[in-house]
């Protein structure tokens, strides 16, 4: 897969994931990339079906593992369908949300734990691992706060704030172990900060 990237975003609710895809994808486009846009749970029309089962609050009766035996299914299909193909192709993936999330959400927040997520996980044939992983840190409060403008919550996000803190806690301690793969990017900052950042570290990391 030469000159092939893979790029997640991952945070919180409303900490600004999708506001940085935008970035990220301008950014990789101006030094010449194919950039391809996609999202998790969601990308196929099987994912954005599984997607809408996840954040119906019709369906708050699922169980931890349903919601991640959900979450893999969206994901072993969303990438034979579209992130490996394109990364075959060459292109620059850009994913909203992909792995760290499952271990967040359903690892940490759900509390089934790393290793049932790692189980999980294994069984996707060709589990692609991102080239870079921007994590948006911000408290949940200020995150919320960014996103109730919107109205209507999604399941999860009527979440508590101690779920969302185990969310958070579970994303510092990925970053904090794999420096390598994982920018951590203050997202409590002005857009324009956060904006300058990620853009000045895919230039130094790319271009
Ligand atoms: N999920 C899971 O549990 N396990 C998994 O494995 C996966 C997913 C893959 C859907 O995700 C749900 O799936 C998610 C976890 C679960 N749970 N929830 N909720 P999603 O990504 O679609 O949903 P989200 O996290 O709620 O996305 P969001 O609410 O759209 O937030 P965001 O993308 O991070 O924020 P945004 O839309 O870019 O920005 C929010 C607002 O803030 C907007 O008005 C921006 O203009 C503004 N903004 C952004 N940055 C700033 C700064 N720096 N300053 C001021 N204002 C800002």
């Amino acid at each position: 897969m030469l000159n092939s990237l893979f790029i997640t975003l991952e945070g919180i609710e409303g900490v600004g994931k999708t506001t940085a895809v935008e970035t990220v994808a301008s950014t990789m486009i101006s030094i010449g990339k194919d950039v391809l846009i996609t999202r998790e749970p969601g990308g196929t029309s099987i994912g954005e079906q599984v997607r809408e089962i996840l954040l119906s609050r019709k369906n708050e009766c699922i169980t931890p593992t349903t919601e991640l035996l959900l979450l893999l299914a969206a994901r072993n299909q969303h990438l034979q369908e579209v992130v490996i193909p394109a990364l075959e192709l060459g292109k620059c993936v850009i994913c909203d949300r992909y792995i760290d999330a499952t271990f967040a959400y359903q690892g940490a927040g759900r509390k089934l734990g790393d290793a049932l997520v790692s189980q999980a996980n294994a069984l996707i044939p060709d589990l692609a691992m991102p080239d870079l992983t921007i994590l948006l840190d911000a408290t949940p409060e200020l995150g919320l706060k960014r996103v109730e403008m919107r109205g209507l919550s999604d399941r999860f996000e009527i979440e508590s704030n101690t779920f969302f803190e185990d969310v958070r806690g579970c994303y510092l301690r990925r970053a904090s172990e794999q420096p390598q793969r994982i920018l951590l990017v203050d997202a409590s900052r002005t857009l324009g900060e956060v904006t300058a950042e990620i853009k000045n570290h895919l230039m130094d990391k790319f271009l």
